[in-house]
């Protein structure tokens, strides 16, 4: 089989992921900071030193900033929804995901913020001008995608934070696809909050996640409940990461998601960026001249995340995905990608559109075949 649906989630993992859920499923897998006794401690610091590693790839001062979640979809609701106040104007853009554009709207609709949507190029290219001339004197939030979940296309992050902080308006980043793809530093791009899946660029399992909240944001948790921590006390602690992290930790999960992050550490950081910028600049390259094929991403790979949206003329996207599977083994993913108005900027509303997300662990041959497979349905099944 050739995976290239690595923007839903990254398979395969690293030999490590695999192995070290399984020795601490199977030798220290303990209530993490519940009980004093020696297992419990064991699995309390594998813990935190799973925290301490996620935080220095995003250059997070202090890992105690760092929430252990589920996903990015729990960390951007409890980032929003902790946050905004009555009648606070939200600026966000086209290019979201429903995590992002779904909680901002019901908030709207429920008229407790004031919404701007800024609107992307056909692209999905997002001025950063735009967004400082959407500022109002009530602008308390800006919110964005790193890149695309669509295209790929990278949002210039680094300028959207410099006006949210020019302007003392907090910046929370949907670093879903980019993190463990793309450099992130949350002090250099000024992020007040960041929410990242585990499951994807970062290499680890599924369920797991995490927001980064910086120490002079203030959130109100989602959900109360037990923390491990002061038990005598009724209300919710008021320190992090407990505030934010009610209920027992996927243990084994952060331990995987540790060894994904470890082993990009080790490929290097940098080597393992310019080898998937590399695989999506062939199959960019290897598509772009087919006849009937349409793309929707970016040529240039430093602007791009690491996905291919295309579209074969006379087809729907999720024919051709289907295709795809069935006579060539190829798994993508197809359809509106649970981001309906990034669609609409991209002109794909009706159609979607065929999505390719190769990760670090795809080669070139299996790019090339995949070139030769869109090449042949085009000619045989396209119009
Ligand atoms: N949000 C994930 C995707 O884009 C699941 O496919």
């Amino acid at each position: 089989m050739i995976y290239l649906d690595n923007a839903a989630t990254s398979y395969p993992k690293p030999e490590t992921v695999y192995k070290e859920v399984e020795r601490c499923m199977r030798d220290y897998c303990a209530n993490p900071g519940r009980g004093g006794h020696k297992m419990s401690i064991i699995s309390g610091r594998a813990v935190m030193s799973a925290r301490e590693v996620v935080s220095s790839f995003f250059n997070i001062k202090n890992p105690l900033q760092l929430c252990f979640m589920k996903n990015a979809t729990e960390a951007l609701n409890t980032a929003i929804k902790g946050y905004v106040s009555e009648k606070m104007h939200v600026v966000t853009t086209s290019m979201e995901h429903n995590a992002v554009a779904r909680p901002l709207n019901v908030l709207k609709r429920d008229g407790v913020i004031e919404l701007t949507i800024v609107e992307a190029n056909p692209y999905g290219e997002i001025d950063p001008e735009i967004i400082r001339k959407s500022i109002r004197k009530n602008t308390g939030l800006i919110v964005c995608t790193f890149s695309s979940n669509v295209n790929g296309t990278i949002l210039p992050v680094k300028e959207i934070g410099r006006i949210a902080s020019e302007h003392g308006i907090a910046f929370l980043v949907d670093a879903a696809q980019g993190a463990g793809d793309a450099e992130i530093d949350v002090e250099k791009m000024h992020i007040d909050m960041m929410a990242f899946p585990g499951h994807k660029g970062l290499l680890g399992p599924q369920g797991t996640g995490g927001l980064y909240v910086s120490e002079r944001i203030k959130l109100r948790p989602l959900m109360e409940g037990g923390t491990g921590s002061n038990s005598e006390y009724i209300y919710q602690p008021e320190f992090m990461p407990d505030k934010l992290e009610s209920g027992t930790l996927n243990t084994p999960g952060i331990i995987g998601l540790k060894n994904g992050v470890e082993f990009i550490n080790n490929a290097g950081k940098t080597n393992l960026r310019l080898y998937k910028e590399y695989l999506y600049k062939r199959l960019y390259d290897g598509t772009r001249g087919i006849r009937g094929i349409k793309i929707y991403s970016l040529g240039d790979e430093k602007k791009n995340s690491g996905i291919l949206a295309l579209n074969i003329e006379g087809l729907d996207s999720t024919q051709v995905s289907e295709i795809l599977d069935k006579d060539y083994d190829i798994a993508t993913r197809a359809g509106l990608h649970c981001a309906p108005l990034a669609h609409r900027t991209l002109g794909t509303l009706k159609t979607g559109v065929v999505r390719l997300s190769p990760g670090p662990f795809n080669t070139a041959f299996q790019i090339d075949r995949t070139i030769e497979a869109l090449e042949r349905i085009a000619w045989m099944h396209g119009t």
